[in-house]
């Protein structure tokens, strides 16, 4: 958890917290900074006593977009050939859950991080938006593909066609985000959602987070089917027996992620 530039990484007991940390430039996402950010949480992935993942910014700003200075002078021939912004999804591998708590500006690429995550929590101040268009490019990690999922297609055309922002009751509202708090208490509501998940079977919660992330993929028979038999697999865990009996001898649960 240590040797980075761009953001600063932290245990919270069980919770890995990574805070983009490049405010000079409103944490505008750099091939560095992503660089960075995969390998804290794929650390964290590996941390067995990481139950669950926060990724941060700051007040003033989640991530104010791909990085504009990085990007301006590529050519066609260097996107195409290095696959640009292939290695940003990588969080999306990620089996544990992971909380965009976001604040300030989430623009463009910044907006479609919050959304490669699997809960976003808005401070009350949060903006959203995909202002590609105004750059003469358009969404290049997923902003065209999950914004509809989340809010729909005419929200979504209206947001990437026009460049406007959303503010975060907005946001909330259309469904992007799962709530807003206040600004300065933003940390403090993502680590208790963070820590109630932690405090459950890591097998069973990335169980739960790969049926549910499944029907992005798949058709709703295909789902429901597949839901079924992780459903299923559960029984052949101790955590399923544990969970259970816990509840018939009204006592806690001790869990151990087998
Ligand atoms: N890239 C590089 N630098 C940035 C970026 C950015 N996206 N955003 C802000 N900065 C820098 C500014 O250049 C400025 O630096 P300097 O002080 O050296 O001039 C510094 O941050 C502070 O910014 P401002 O002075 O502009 O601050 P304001 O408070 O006046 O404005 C805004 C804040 C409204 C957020 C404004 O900075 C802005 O509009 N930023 C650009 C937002 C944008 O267009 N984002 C989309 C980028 S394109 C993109 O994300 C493509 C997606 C590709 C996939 C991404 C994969 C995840």
């Amino acid at each position: 958890t240590t040797g980075f530039q761009n953001i600063l990484v932290e245990k919270k007991g069980k919770v890995g917290v990574v805070t983009l940390n490049r405010p000079k430039a409103l944490n505008a996402l750099s091939d560095g900074l992503i660089n960075e950010i995969n390998s804290a949480v794929k650390q964290f992935q590996e941390d067995k006593e990481v139950g669950s993942i926060i990724i941060t910014g700051s007040e003033k700003a989640f991530a104010a977009g791909a990085d504009i200075k990085e990007m301006e002078k590529k050519t066609l021939a260097e996107a195409y050939n290095t696959d640009m912004l292939a290695q940003w999804h990588d969080l999306t591998y990620i089996r544990k859950p992971i909380i965009a708590a976001v604040n300030g500006y989430a623009l463009g690429g910044g907006c479609e991080l919050a959304m490669m995550c699997d809960i976003i929590i808005a401070g009350d101040k949060a903006v959203f938006g995909q202002p590609e268009i105004k750059l003469g490019t358009i969404p290049g990690c997923g902003g065209t593909q999950r914004l509809i999922r989340a809010i729909g297609k005419s929200k979504a055309m209206e947001l990437v066609l026009t460049g406007n922002n959303m503010n975060a009751v907005e946001a909330e509202k259309a469904g992007l985000v799962s709530r807003v708090v206040p600004a300065e208490e933003l940390l403090a509501e993502a680590m208790k959602t963070a820590e109630k998940i932690a405090s459950y079977s890591q097998l069973t919660v990335s169980m739960a987070k790969e049926a549910v992330n499944s029907s992005y993929e798949l058709t709703l028979k295909e789902g429901i089917h597949f839901e079924r038999r992780i459903f299923h697999a559960t029984f052949g865990t101790h955590d399923q027996k544990e969970g259970m009996s816990a509840f018939v001898e009204k006592r806690t649960p001790t869990w151990h992620n087998k």
